[in-house]
């Protein structure tokens, strides 16, 4: 998969959208081929989803969860350095996957209601706490269902009004929007006959709970082979003191067995 390099100018472009809009939108980030790639993996998963069952999961919108457990395709998304700069923007050095779940939306889905989504860290006034991340697996418009967001209402304690002027992200494939969790947003009504399709990655700081439970929803044998990024972002990592086991890093808990192997040379391991 190949990804097109951001300049720092860019990057620095993109730093001030998130602060100012609380949105950004990074286009063509992955070629063609790594998109086709990514929709072949998933389309395996999504063949024998169902749809929704209530109106804000979208009775004609599929979605599939613990995707780090199902799929090695998605790690160089995690670890795409230019995304990655963005989300330890607002998150610090120690951000981490929170959930990552593909939300694809069927002609004849509603719009989902707008909401934030750290509003179940019920803490208020904070600063970021999510960074969300949509990746464009299918062009994005307002037709098909493109991710409303109310520009600007991150910077709002207050509850926005649900009914508050939204706009449409359009982006084509291969393209990531990015957002402050506490910006209002969800997703579109799609009026066409084509789903649309994104793959989000959903980061919090490395002292939060992650929304999906990766120590559990993962292999702890498989997480001990992954390269050290993945594992970080994975949230098997120390921030600061949260996160030890029986007082040592947590990779320490996995597998005696191969964890000599893995911390040869490894620096701070201890
Ligand atoms: O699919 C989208 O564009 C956003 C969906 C969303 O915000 C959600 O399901 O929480």
């Amino acid at each position: 998969m190949r990804f097109r390099t951001l300049t720092d100018e860019e990057i620095a472009h993109h730093e001030a959208q998130l602060e100012r809009d609380g949105y950004t939108i990074v286009t063509s980030l992955i070629d063609d081929a790594g998109c086709d790639r990514l929709r072949a993996c998933l389309d395996t998963l999504h063949d024998a989803q169902a749809f929704g069952d209530n109106d804000f999961a979208g009775t004609r919108t599929k979605r599939v969860f613990n995707l780090f457990a199902k799929t090695r395709e998605l790690d160089a998304l995690l670890t795409e350095p230019s995304v990655v700069r963005l989300v330890r923007h607002l998150l610090g050095p120690e951000a981490q996957l929170s959930i990552a779940s593909t939300m694809e939306i069927h002609g004849g889905e509603t719009a989902q209601a707008i909401h934030q989504d750290d509003a179940y860290f019920p803490v208020r006034p904070h600063p970021p706490l999510v960074v969300n991340t949509i990746w464009a697996l299918t062009p994005f418009t307002d037709a098909n269902g493109g991710t409303r967001v109310v520009p600007g209402s991150h910077l709002s304690s207050d509850p926005v009004d649900t009914r508050a002027p939204s706009i449409a992200i359009e982006m084509p494939r291969g393209s990531v929007l990015l957002w402050d969790g506490q910006l209002w947003h969800g997703g579109g009504a799609n009026v066409t006959q084509e789903a649309r399709f994104g793959l989000s990655l959903n980061y919090c700081r490395g002292w939060l709970r992650q929304q999906e439970n990766q120590y559990l929803g993962l292999d702890p044998q498989v997480v001990s082979l992954l390269p050290d990024d993945v594992q970080k972002l994975l949230g098997y990592d120390i921030c600061q003191f949260v996160g030890w086991v029986d007082g040592r890093h947590p990779m320490r808990a996995i597998l005696p067995d191969v964890r000599t192997r893995i911390y040869a040379g490894r620096r701070g391991a201890d």
